[in-house]
């Protein structure tokens, strides 16, 4: 039997299987030899290189972060990149006519985010239908989806992208679960928890272990609510991806102003028209915002800086990694740093590489 249909078999055991309390145990196990053959599947096959993009369709990464779209055939992927950045994608109004991954630069607040264009996925994305499986795996290396959606077609299409990228590892808009697993060579399983969880107990923890053939480990359960699907996704980590993801419905020209408002009302949510050129500059903010990128002006001594020019670095970045971001060996030459601005108790404040920048702060590295 192929992994496919052992897949389906399970799922058909899922399904007849009632919920409660006496099948609890049972269903938990069926969903950790479920998450396992589609780890299998994720694996590439003999043949197929490394995995990962496919031959050819991996672009390589450029500026300062990279957002995927992701979306149906002819729902305006292309369209949007060609807006936005100074790349052409083509766009046509027939299905797939985005066969590869085209990437471009979009400049926004002094940074260059690299938007990738990808080919339209399809239901059963996931089982390996059209080019689904590289397109997700591209997504995989982002820092943000944009899941890109027809409003004319109401919430369809996303509860289906959204279940494919599920199947696939990806966890949108989620946060890894607070929980700590460490595999030893001896001593079982043992349990522990800051507060006894609700969905999970040492039954149900050693039995999903046992299924990945783990015998010996610590579980520390750091949150009471985490769920047995968050438990399994702890055992699977490597495979398993977490991302933000901003929905974007497209053609609002041609939907009710009503649906429109519905649209719009949920959370994450964007809705634009690329053929009137409605709320783009809308979500270019809100990308900017969801990817928490932050400017920078790096200043010499006795010279002003340069406000049109700004360094951008990750949110929560420290002075460490500012120097890394300049020079690999300005760390090393590092005495101390200037800072003006939000992060600063005073202006200038003397700090060290622990210090964490703000948004639009002035910068000064003193060297040695
Ligand atoms: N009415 C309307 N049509 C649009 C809008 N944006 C794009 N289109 C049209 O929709 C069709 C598909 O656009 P594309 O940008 O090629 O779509 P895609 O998502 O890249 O499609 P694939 O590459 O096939 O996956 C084209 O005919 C566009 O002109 C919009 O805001 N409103
Ligand atoms: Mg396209």
């Amino acid at each position: 039997m192929g992994v496919l249909e052992k897949i389906a078999q399970i799922q058909d055991e899922m399904a007849r299987t009632q919920k409660n309390k006496a099948t609890e145990y049972h269903l938990g196990l069926l969903k950790g030899k479920l998450a396992k053959l589609r780890r299998e599947l994720l694996e590439p096959q003999p043949g197929q290189g490394s995995g990962g993009g496919g031959q050819g369709f991996e672009i390589a990464k450029a500026g300062d972060a990279r957002v995927s779209l992701i979306g149906f055939p002819s729902v305006g992927k292309s369209s949007f990149l060609s807006k936005v950045t100074n790349t052409k994608s083509e766009a046509a109004n027939y299905e797939f006519t985005t066969l590869t991954s085209v990437g471009g630069l979009l400049h926004y607040n002094g940074a260059e985010i690299q938007i990738v264009d990808l080919p339209g996925i399809i239901k059963a994305a996931a089982q390996g239908k059209g080019r689904g499986r590289q397109v997700i795996a591209v997504g995989r290396t982002s820092d943000l989806i944009l899941m890109v959606l027809d409003s004319t077609r109401g919430d369809e299409q996303r509860k289906i992208l959204e279940n494919e990228l599920e199947t696939m590892g990806i966890r949108l808009n989620k946060e890894k679960p607070n929980i700590s697993l460490k595999i030893k060579s001896s001593g079982g399983v043992k349990m522990n928890s800051i507060n006894p969880p609700v969905h999970l107990n040492e039954k149900i923890v050693s039995g999903l272990l046992k299924e990945y053939k783990i015998h010996n480990a610590d579980v520390l359960i750091k949150d009471e609510n985490v769920t047995i699907d968050d438990f399994i996704d702890i055992i699977n980590e490597s495979h398993v991806t977490y991302i933000k993801c901003l929905y974007v419905y497209n053609k609002i020209d041609v939907t009710s102003l009503e649906e429109c408002d519905r649209l719009a009302r949920q959370p994450n949510t964007v809705v634009m028209s690329c053929e009137i050129d409605l709320g783009i500059e809308d979500l270019k903010e809100e990308i900017w915002r969801q990817l928490g990128l932050i400017r920078l002006y790096t200043k010499r001594r006795g010279i002003a800086p340069n406000f049109n020019d700004p360094m951008v670095v990750r949110n929560n970045s420290s002075i460490q990694s500012v120097c890394d971001a300049i020079h690999r060996d300005m760390r090393n030459q590092f005495k101390f740093a200037l800072v003006w601005g939000s992060s600063s108790k005073h202006s200038p404040q003397k700090c060290g590489l622990t210090h964490i920048v703000h948004d639009e702060d002035v910068v000064q590295i003193v060297t040695k």
